[in-house]
Order: structure tokens, then sequence, then C-alpha cells
């Protein structure tokens, strides 16, 4: 398995994570879709710990999560660094990484697929966590300075996926009023050709999430 593939979905925001980086670095790649309802013999044999995607494959070896394939496709392909040469601005682009996956997509998960009194602590919690981006935002054009880098592509599911979740939970998450700088800042990422290319139709999305969480709630009550 020569040249470069993305094993993956497109309503999926880790896949396009990497496929903001491989058309911001102009490698050429294959995508190939996966079913995730019943997954290939390719995506079990590549990604046999996660049985996830996105996996990338370069040359036949294949690189599963997101954040490490970023870091691959930026180490392997030199032009239009992703990550900052400082070595404290890089431990502070994966800190703020590592916060966005764990407390900021969470966070905003839970306030389309919770109820009640659950759902109004998953707002407050979000907007917790997006008010750290916010600050970290102000007075910039991306999250890289000047031009898209690795954690803008890493926040990059906010401006789509977060108005997906925001229409399933009835919500309104980052707007102009409440996170001004986030807000413009999602305008400008989404306007950069490179992205454009590769972001799904709101709709899809929708119906994508809509299907998660009604698979993990159909989960939730045959363990009852
Ligand atoms: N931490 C992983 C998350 C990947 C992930 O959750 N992928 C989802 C699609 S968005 C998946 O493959 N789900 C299938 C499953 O959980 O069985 C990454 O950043 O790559």
């Amino acid at each position: 398995m020569g040249g470069v593939k993305l094993i993956g979905i497109t309503t999926s925001f880790p896949c396009a994570r990497v496929e903001w980086a491989l058309k911001l670095k102009g490698v050429e790649y294959e995508f190939i879709e996966e079913d995730l309802m019943n997954k290939s013999p390719l995506l079990l044999k590549y990604n046999p710990v996660h049985k996830k995607v996105p996996v990338l494959v370069h040359d036949g070896k294949p690189i599963a999560e997101s954040l490490v394939i970023l870091e691959y496709i930026d180490e392997t392909w030199n032009v239009n660094p992703l990550l900052p040469q400082d070595p404290y601005e890089r431990a502070m682009a994966r800190f703020w990484a590592k916060f966005n996956d764990e407390k900021c997509v969470l966070g905003a998960w839970n306030t389309c697929s919770a109820e009640g009194e659950e759902k109004e602590k998953a707002i407050e919690s979000a907007k917790e966590s997006f008010a750290f981006l916010e600050k970290q935002i102000e007075g910039k054009k991306f999250f890289s300075g000047e031009n898209i880098g690795f954690l803008d592509l890493v926040v990059g599911w906010i401006p789509i996926w977060v108005s997906a979740m925001e229409e399933i939970g009835g919500t309104s998450l980052v707007n102009a009023a409440n996170f001004p700088c986030l807000h413009e800042w999602a305008q400008n990422f989404v306007q950069d050709p490179h992205i454009k290319e590769c972001l799904p139709p709101i709709e899809k999305i929708v119906n994508y999430i809509q299907g998660g969480i009604s698979y993990l709630r159909a989960l939730a009550a045959n363990k009852q």
C-alpha cells in the first residue's frame, strides 16, 4: 500500500484535521471511506487497538490518533510548518490540543446528548472551557499566529461541529456576543480555501451526531 492513504469518514472532525493538514502541506492522498457500522478488515488491521478513524497509511505504515498523525505529517513534510519552532510554544500548543480534546469536545457533546439538569450543567461547563480558548485567541488572527497551524486544525471542529451540536441541543455555545474572538477566528478559519475543501455540510454532521446519540442511548438502554 504505497503513497499516502487516509482511512476515515467525512463527518468526523478528527479525520477533517488530518485532511486539512495534508491539504495545507500539498500532499496528494487517497481517501478511503470507512463504514463504522461495519468496520473494514483494513481498519481492523491498521488500528487494532482502538478500531477508530482516522488512520493515515504512509508507504504501508499505519499511524492512528489524529494528534499523533498531525505531528507525523508536520515532521514528514516540512513545507508550511504546523507546530511552532520554539519548544515552549510547541508544549503550549500540545497542552491546549489536549485540553480541547478532553474538555471542550466532551463538554459540547454533553450539551446535546444530556437532558434536564445534566444538560444545564453541561452548557455551563462547555462555556467555561471555551472561555479558556477565547483567552488564547485574543489579539491573534489564528491560534498559531498569522497562519493556520497545529492548534487551529485541532480546534477546527468548532465552526461547523459546534454549530451542529447547538442545532441539536437548541443551545448557543459560541457566538459573537459571548466569545467574540473565538467567533471571529471561526469565520476566518472556514474561509481558508484548504479548509473549505474538506468541510462537510452541516446537515450531514447533524445527522451523524444524532445517529451517534441514538446509538449510545440504545446501548445504554440494553445494558439496564
Ligand atoms: N482520539 C481519536 C478519536 C477518534 C474517534 O473517536 N473516531 C471516531 C469517529 S469521529 C470513530 O472512529 N469511532 C468508531 C468507534 O468508536 O467505534 C483521534 O483523535 O483520532
